[in-house]
């Protein structure tokens, strides 16, 4: 058991403050600035090079962050002005990489806090990739293809130059998936007269992505949760899985644990979630999501008499032995990890960023639940967008087994490296300290190495 010295953690309780202090109003970025912190007193405490003076002050501060105008005609001529960011956290270990989110809610205290999250999962996915993100309050939602399109236009007008495949390498998020990416990659290709494929990931298969790519994030978070429960001797077939969300990463997990024999028997969005006795039908729910670009509503309504729409509701109150959020931030708190832990739930793995909150988090662990955060959990999507990146370099595309091997290793190792860290500073299980003390060294060993800047 490692002791920490009562000023480290002094310290890093003052920095928290001057953190809140100079970034106002960005409460979603505390939270993750917190989080993370609030894990390290003992790392700074084992090993006195990472408390230089000055090393954790610029792990929170990005290097650079853009942000700017975007604006776009509807199909009717009128003028809409939205808010483009990009912010570039970290690159000691690679180029800045990370998706962009295109959601109403989106501002920079939000895309502050995914950026910061990105650059300890990025690191714990052993690649060479640093931490960045970015996105827009645009809302896709009920725009027609041609809008998207212009609007991805002007996103990319003035996003082009301060991206490239040696500098910074967005990719999907909420609200961004194929579509985007393809007529994101079109306007780079336009402005820049570069055939260069690297510099977005979430490409179509048939010019320059990855297979596997969008399956990756869902399978991932999948194969962190079997590692989990293999931990405890179990394992995931025959349980009962909540999912929440009902977009790339939702269906993937989804079709995953029934792959594996799981049965998960919900999905969601924001108008309320499904509940499907039989388990859900994958296929019916792509059919609805993906092609039709629907609501899960009209899941239920086709699905017939095993399924149920529950308008407004939050998956949690289904009892189940394994929960997936995969939806967004902050959406499960205590009182939906109260109803988890009261029906027995044994794990929960995060797909989304961030999604539980932190007295979730704390309530979970108390009762004993295995709690894979979302820096680990979910590290599958950016750790395909690497090796996408690898495969353009290469000028190849490899064959899916090939890519789906490579994942599946790389989330045994994300698991293994959680534990053995966890185990090492005295918090055995605890994959929240794991996930952040591992990420942390990574990157700060870099930084140390390349002196202050
Ligand atoms: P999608 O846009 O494909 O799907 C998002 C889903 O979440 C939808 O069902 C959406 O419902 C729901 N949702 C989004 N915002 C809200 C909200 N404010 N309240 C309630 N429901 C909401 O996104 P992804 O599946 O790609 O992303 C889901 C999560 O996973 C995010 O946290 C993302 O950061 C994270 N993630 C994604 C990765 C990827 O590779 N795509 C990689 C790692 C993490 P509705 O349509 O009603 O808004
Ligand atoms: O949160 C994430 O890790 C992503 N949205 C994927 C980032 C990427 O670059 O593939």
């Amino acid at each position: 058991m490692t002791t920490t010295r009562p000023d480290t953690k002094t310290a890093l309780a003052r920095l928290l403050t001057e953190i809140e202090h100079r970034n106002p109003a960005q409460p979603e970025f505390h939270q993750a600035a917190r989080e993370v912190l609030e894990t390290l007193a003992p790392v700074l405490a084992a090993r006195p090079e990472y408390a230089e003076p000055g090393l954790v002050e610029r792990l929170v501060e990005p290097e650079r962050q853009v942000v700017f105008r975007v604006p776009w005609q509807d199909d009717r001529g009128r003028v809409h002005v939205n808010r483009g960011f990009r912010v570039e956290f970290n690159s000691a270990l690679g180029p800045y990489k990370g998706g962009l989110r295109f959601h109403p809610s989106v501002n920079l205290g939000v895309i502050k806090f995914l950026g910061f999250e990105q650059i300890f999962k990025n690191a714990l996915t052993g690649l060479g990739i640093g931490g960045g993100k970015g996105g827009s309050d645009f809302d896709p939602r009920g725009r027609s293809d041609a809008e998207v399109m212009r609007f991805c236009q002007s996103f990319m007008t003035e996003l082009y130059r301060h991206i490239g495949e040696h500098t910074d390498v967005p990719a999907g998020d909420i609200g961004v998936g194929g579509r985007e990416i393809g007529y994101l990659f079109g306007q780079y290709r336009r402005i820049t007269n570069r055939w260069e494929a690297g510099v977005l990931t979430g490409k179509g298969a048939g010019w320059g992505g990855s297979l596997i790519r969008p399956e990756a994030t869902g399978y991932g978070n999948v194969l962190f949760a079997a590692a989990m429960l293999r931990e405890r001797g179990e394992d995931l077939e025959g349980q009962t899985t909540v999912v929440s969300g009902s977009g790339n990463v939702a269906i993937y997990t989804i079709e995953k644990l029934t792959a594996l024999g799981a049965n998960p028997v919900t999905c969601s969005d924001s108008s309320g979630y499904v509940v499907d006795e039989k388990g859900i039908d994958v296929d019916l729910l792509k059919q609805v999501k993906e092609v039709e670009r629907g609501r899960v509503d009209t899941y239920a309504e086709r699905r017939g008499a095993s399924a149920r729409f529950v308008p407004g509701g939050r998956v949690w109150e289904v009892p189940a032995d394994v929960a997936l959020p995969s939806a967004t931030q902050n959406e499960l708190d205590a009182q939906d990890a109260a109803a988890l832990v009261r029906n027995g739930v044994k794990a929960v793995s995060e797909g989304a960023n961030m999604p539980a909150t932190p007295d979730a988090v704390h309530l979970l662990q108390q009762a004993g639940v295995a709690f894979g955060p979302g820096k680990a959990a979910n590290a599958g999507g950016v750790a395909v967008s690497a090796l996408e990146m690898a495969q353009n370099h290469a000028r190849t595309s490899w064959p899916a087994a090939r890519v789906e091997d490579e994942l599946a290793a790389i989330m045994t190792s994300i698991h293994t490296t959680c534990h053995e860290t966890a185990t090492r500073y005295g918090n055995p299980g605890d994959y929240v300290t794991g996930a952040n003390i591992a990420g942390f060294e990574r990157v700060a060993d870099a930084m140390l190495a390349q002196g202050v800047i």
